[in-house]
């Protein structure tokens, strides 16, 4: 396969793509210099939307070559599809707060606002989008989902972000009870990942 660069600032989606791509005996580089690129607004009132805005704005500093993003998050039938496209960003419209445990602070106001919510109606699903895109042009997204139950309280040290609280029924674990190597046969970003994958054999070429 050919050269593909994967923009993200999120360490976890990192080591994710790592354990998907080892699965499968590709490799992946990360976007050189992305800490020197300012971010784009993710301002996309979908994933779709979103993940495409970050392929093409990173795409732009590396003329011609590849380059895969991913947008992604946690949907809770019971807090109405919240958090949603906001999922990153949870915490932080709730009360402004942009410290670096906001993934902490993401999940405590999901559990505390699921406190009163009956077990058999915890479902949620892990949702997530990949945009490959080319000198500022998406040339196809794949998506992928997980479906799971919002447990009561955080279970398991691996992972990031809602895994400590996504329980998936299937292997009786919580995402963050996975290796990366394990979590991505079951995930979300494991299966856009194999999608994005096909096409890549299909149109790209061994
Ligand atoms: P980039 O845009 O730089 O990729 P980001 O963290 O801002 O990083 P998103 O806007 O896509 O990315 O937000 C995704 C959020 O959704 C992430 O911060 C987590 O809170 C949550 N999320 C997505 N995938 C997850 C996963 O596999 N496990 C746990 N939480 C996940």
């Amino acid at each position: 396969m050919r050269r593909i660069l994967v923009a993200t600032s999120n360490a976890g989606k990192i080591r994710d793509f790592i354990g998907a791509a080892r699965v499968h005996g590709v490799e992946l580089d990360l976007l050189p210099d992305y800490k020197q690129i300012d971010p784009p607004i993710e301002d996309g009132d979908s994933f779709e939307a979103n993940a495409c805005l970050k392929s093409e704005y990173y795409s732009r500093h590396v003329p011609g070559q590849l380059v895969l993003a991913d947008d992604s998050g946690l949907a809770v039938d019971a807090l109405g599809g919240a958090p949603g496209v906001r999922s990153a960003r949870y915490a932080t419209d709730e009360n402004g707060y942009t410290g670096n445990d906001i993934d902490d602070r993401n999940n405590a106001l999901v559990l505390e606002r699921m406190a009163q919510v009956p077990d058999g109606t915890r479902s949620g699903r892990f949702i997530c989008v990949l945009a490959l895109a080319r000198d500022g042009a998406t040339l196809a997204t794949f998506s992928g989902k997980a479906e799971g139950v919002i447990m009561r309280s955080l279970r398991g040290d691996n992972g990031f972000g809602y895994d400590p609280m996504f329980y998936f029924p299937e292997i009786g674990k919580t995402f963050a009870e996975l290796s990366a190597e394990e979590k991505s046969q079951f995930s979300h970003r494991g299966a856009a990942f194999r999608k994005f994958l096909d096409w890549a054999d299909s149109k790209l070429g061994a």
